[in-house]
């Protein structure tokens, strides 16, 4: 592989002095070389080969126990200012950050080898695209950035010898947690990675780049890095019309972005494409429309609960070429998590390694152990996946799990009360990140913790977006999760939501009527379709309820949430809330 790249070499080099590993051994991202990665890692134990028959190309990993899922209190956002990384990141300054990770880094490599991969987020030579190097000591890395990226040889050609790369440093290092740090330098446009070998710490194409330091590229550039999937609806006249959804870790972007429409929906016509699952990069277009891609080429997803009957494209996407993440490891050299079906199997190790019985009563998959797999291999993947202008979109979606406040639907009166709509979303927490699971956090736009930069400065980008969109998407707030008085979900999900983005859609294209109500516009009962949904109107009704009482303790929640954000709180937004408080007296 040829590296006439002297800016690229220079900083390799630098990362060699540093961490003094025993090789070098840039990744070309060919088939031998990917093959020859992945007997090595069958050698160390670092991969497990699956049955070739059943799933061919595929490979199982165990991370370390206690290395299972982001640590965000262990990621920071280096800029010079504590106040420009804002209240919800961590901050350390640039230097003290490099003196505390230097001798972490220090001949951390020594004994193993040292992986240089070129890759990009986005199609090459896109004009969305951006080009990165990732360092690393992980072959499973190296192989999940193969999957989830454009990678190798050719990235390397298109990048030419542009310093504007972005530069990424990650190490195992001794996976010690005491000394794991996720760093983000954004005026360096550098990521440092040390001590954790889990995807989202690891693959420091997705949330390190696409969106911590993405984020900070879109405000400097004029676009917008997010935390959301990109779902094409085709209705019966062949329309595709595009929506993009911000849910937060483990709400449901993948099963949304895969969605199968309902039986009655497909007999009249209507199919759903995917074009993202997890990240969109959005951009006006010169025709005032929203454009997004989706940079990623793989899908990273939750296993837990996917299945035949909840998302039977992403369990095809996983057929071939992918790898599972702490799931369980049957003897015949297949996978299962809890969920996939209602026949846990016998003589199985679980996430951990150990042997497994299922009548224990402790799970064996990790409740965050995942796939990777291509996005070539899913059967509902968009004609538009590769297309390098992106999609346009004719809304957004924003939501999370409340059991109670949030409306199966609303629509935000316009863009500046979208914004708002996204800034106040908060949902209970799941297990893709480490700490209490259940709990009720604010998680605007879903970006908390992948926003790179003040959350007061995101939102007033958010807001002056508006000005160079003279047809902006709709903006509305779905709410899947929310449940009866005995913790049931009240609303079927999966397919069925599609009869909600219906609605939202044709209020995008001014096709369908809506109520005002004190939180924004909310669908006529009768305005959404639920034939064979085996959901009575009653229970529709209760689920478009906007409870009066939960709203006012809410507003009081988000007021005191504002508050931490003094003067980068956007007027705009402090007026919004005291518009809400107003209606709800
Ligand atoms: P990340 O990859 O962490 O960003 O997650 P995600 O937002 O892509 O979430 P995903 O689609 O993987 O769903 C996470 C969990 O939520 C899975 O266990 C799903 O089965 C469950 N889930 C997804 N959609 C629905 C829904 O409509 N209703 C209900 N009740 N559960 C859902
Ligand atoms: C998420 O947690 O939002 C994920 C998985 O998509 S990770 O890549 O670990 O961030
Ligand atoms: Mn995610």
């Amino acid at each position: 592989m040829t590296h006439s790249t002297p800016h690229i070499t220079a900083w390799v080099d630098e990362q060699v002095r540093l961490c003094k590993p025993d090789r070098v051994v840039w990744i070309d991202g060919s088939e031998e070389q990917k093959a020859q990665l992945r007997r090595e890692g069958f050698a160390t134990g670092e991969l497990i080969e699956l049955n070739q028959e059943l799933l061919p190309g595929c490979v199982y990993h165990r991370s370390h126990p206690t290395d299972v899922a982001r640590v965000e209190a262990r990621t920071f956002i280096c800029c010079e200012k504590r106040e420009d990384a804002g209240p919800t990141n961590n901050w350390m300054a640039p230097d003290e950050m490099k003196a505390l990770l230097r001798p972490i880094y220090d001949g951390c490599m020594t004994g193993r080898t040292m992986y240089v991969l070129p890759y990009s987020m986005g199609q090459l030579h896109s004009p969305f695209a951006k080009y990165g190097i990732e360092i690393t000591d992980s072959i499973y890395v190296v192989l999940s950035m193969c999957i989830m990226t454009r990678a190798g040889a050719a990235v390397l050609e298109a990048m030419g010898d542009d310093p504007g790369f972005i530069k990424g440093l990650h190490a195992k290092a001794e996976l010690d947690p005491e000394k794991r740090y996720i760093t983000h330098f954004p005026q360096e446009n550098l990521i440092m990675s040390v001590n954790s070998g889990y995807g989202g710490n690891a693959l420091l194409g997705k949330k390190c780049f696409a969106l911590r330091i993405a984020s900070n590229l879109g405000r400097q550039e004029g676009w917008m890095a997010e935390h959301m999937l990109i779902l094409g609806v085709e209705n019966p006249r062949g329309e595709v019309r595009y929506v993009c959804g911000a849910f937060p870790s483990a709400c449901g972007k993948t099963n949304l972005a895969m969605l199968i429409p309902p039986k009655h929906y497909r007999d009249q016509g209507w199919k759903c494409w995917c074009v993202g699952d997890d990240i969109a990069w959005l951009r006006p277009g010169a025709d005032g429309r929203l454009w997004a891609v989706n940079p990623e080429n793989g899908f990273f997803g939750v296993a837990p609960g996917t299945s035949e009957k909840t998302n039977p494209n992403a369990l095809a996407s996983t057929k071939r070429n992918s790898i599972f993440t702490n799931v369980v490891l049957k003897p015949d050299g297949t996978v299962w998590w809890e969920g996939l079906d209602k026949d846990p199997p016998r003589d199985a190790l679980d996430w951990k390694g150990n042997p497994w019985d299922p009548d224990s009563g402790a799970p064996g998959a990790h409740p965050n152990s995942r796939f990777t797999a291509p996005a070539a291999n899913c059967p509902c993947i968009s004609p538009e996946f590769e297309n390098p202008q992106g999609v346009p979109i004719s809304a957004i979606v924003f939501g999370g799990r409340r059991a109670k406040t949030a409306p199966l639907v609303y629509q935000s009166r316009d863009w500046a009360h979208g914004v708002f709509v996204g800034s106040i979303m908060a949902s209970e927490k799941t297990a893709a990140a480490e700490g209490k699971v259940g709990e009720t956090r604010r998680d605007p736009m879903a970006m908390l913790p992948f926003c790179g930069y003040n959350m007061g400065d995101y939102w007033q980008h958010w807001l002056d977006m508006e000005k160079l969109l003279t047809h902006p998407p709709v903006i509305a707030n779905v709410n899947w999760f929310r449940t009866d008085d005995e913790g049931h979900f009240l609303w079927p999900g999966f397919g069925d939501n599609l009869r909600v983005i219906e609605w939202v859609l044709r209020r995008a294209f001014g096709e369908a009527e809506a109520v005002e109500s004190e939180i924004g516009y909310l669908p006529k009962p009768e305005d959404i379709d639920l034939a064979d949904a085996g959901v009575d109107e009653e229970t529709l009704r209760g689920l478009l309820t906007v409870d009066k009482a939960l709203w006012k303790t809410e507003c009081e929640g988000i007021r005191a949430y504002y508050a931490q954000f003094g003067d980068r709180l956007p007027a705009r937004l402090a007026e919004e809330l005291e518009k809400l408080e107003a209606a709800l007296k």
